[in-house]
């Protein structure tokens, strides 16, 4: 049987990287696209990355989602069956600070691409997954998000993505390109970006019990996260690819914790007794041990505007996908923990 070709927009990130290994042991030719950096930007994806060999099942392409003819060339060259557009500048403080670039990559990008295959005359040869997020709710009132929830986004991040979600539905529409939107809450994993809050915690807490950092500065402790894990997210992106019809899924555990109990069953974990004194910009998590203060609070990390409650209602791709998530906060916290580790000694 000939093989499935995937090209995934985002390869060197999180996403990418769990989602290039699933397809591999898949059996599919996955092509990656890359954009170029000044310093190697393919650390999560160097153990099966193998360049040399042409007959590799795993090739890299450079690319940039602000690059027409980029996207043009690559979907006419790979000719895949299944595109993945997870690229995307990600972080929502950061869309604060360049929102226009925040646009650019995340509506515009997506736009590119959809437009690539219909200009192709692929509409009916590829299949089409957009990578969504829980921000597009944003201030919603709902308190259990699902695919019927209103979107109310609060960052030029989850703007962007709206416009994303909408042009992916509107070509779906328009010219019967199977595409799909993933409405996904946060999902972490130990190959999580650095400035991400449950990353930046357990690194920053190993980091001050190993002996190496003294303290750890933090933005609100009182927002809520769905939090699920990346491995379990991606069979989800696939999965949605694999149905009858094309269609819009919630993915989320459906279970959502404050950042201050996460760094509570983290602390605890990492051997930390901690003890929080002090309230808004001058709450603080004293070390039990020694009294020192090893968690503060810095008015930089705060944002402009605060998403402060996520839960998701997954029970569409339960139903239709019949995608349940794997793995608990704790095991998730626990993998992080042993990542760390690791990577320290
Ligand atoms: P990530 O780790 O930040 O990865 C983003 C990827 O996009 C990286 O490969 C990055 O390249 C690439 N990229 C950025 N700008 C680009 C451009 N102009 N052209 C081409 N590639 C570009 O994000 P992630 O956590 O894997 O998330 C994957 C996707 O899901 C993103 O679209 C994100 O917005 C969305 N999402 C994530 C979550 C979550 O909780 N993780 C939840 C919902 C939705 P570099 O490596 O060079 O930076
Ligand atoms: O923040 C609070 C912060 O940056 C989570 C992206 O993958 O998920 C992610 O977006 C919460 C927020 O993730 C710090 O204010 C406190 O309430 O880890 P985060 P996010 O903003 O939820 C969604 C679904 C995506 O789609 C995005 O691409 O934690 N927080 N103190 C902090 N956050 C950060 N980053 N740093 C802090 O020091």
């Amino acid at each position: 049987m000939k093989k499935k070709i995937a090209l995934i927009f985002g390869v060197t990130g999180q996403d990418g990287a769990y989602l290039s290994k699933f397809l591999l042991n898949k059996n599919y030719k996955v092509y990656g696209v890359k954009r170029r950096s000044s310093s190697i930007n393919t650390k999560r994806i160097d153990d099966i990355y193998n360049d040399i060999n042409s007959k590799s099942e795993f090739v890299l392409f450079y690319g940039d989602l602000t690059d027409s003819s980029s996207i043009l060339n690559l979907i006419k060259k790979t000719r895949p069956d299944e595109i993945y557009n997870l690229a995307a500048q990600s972080h929502v403080q950061v869309s604060f600070e360049v929102p226009e670039y925040s646009a650019e990559v995340n509506s515009l990008g997506t736009l590119r691409i959809l437009e690539a295959i219909k200009n192709l005359n692929f509409e009916k040869k590829i299949k089409f997954y957009q990578a969504g997020t829980s921000e597009m709710f944003g201030k919603t009132k709902e308190k259990f998000h699902s695919e019927k929830t209103p979107f109310y986004p609060a960052s030029p991040y989850g703007v962007s993505k709206c416009f994303a979600h909408w042009i992916t539905v509107n070509y779906r529409e328009a010219y019967g390109i199977f595409a799909c939107n993933g409405i996904l809450f946060n999902h972490e994993s130990p190959i999580r970006g650095e400035t991400f809050v449950t990353k930046k915690i357990i690194q920053g807490l190993i980091r001050i019990k190993k002996g190496y950092q003294k303290k750890l500065f933090l933005g609100n402790l009182y927002s809520k996260r769905d939090w699920g894990h990346a491995r379990d997210y991606v069979e989800a992106m696939w999965k949605m690819l694999q149905q009858k019809k094309p269609n819009d899924y919630v993915i989320a555990t459906g279970k959502t914790f404050t950042i201050k109990e996460f760094i509570n069953r983290a602390a605890n974990k990492i051997g930390f007794k901690i003890k929080w004194i002090g309230d808004g910009i001058n709450e603080k998590a004293i070390n039990v041990e020694d009294k020192k203060v090893i968690i503060a609070c810095k008015k930089r990390y705060f944002r402009p505007v605060e998403v402060d409650y996520l839960k998701g209602n997954a029970r569409k791709a339960k139903k239709l996908l019949k995608w349940t998530p794997k793995t608990s906060l704790n095991n998730l916290i626990d993998e992080m923990i042993e990542h760390e580790l690791e990577n320290l000694s």
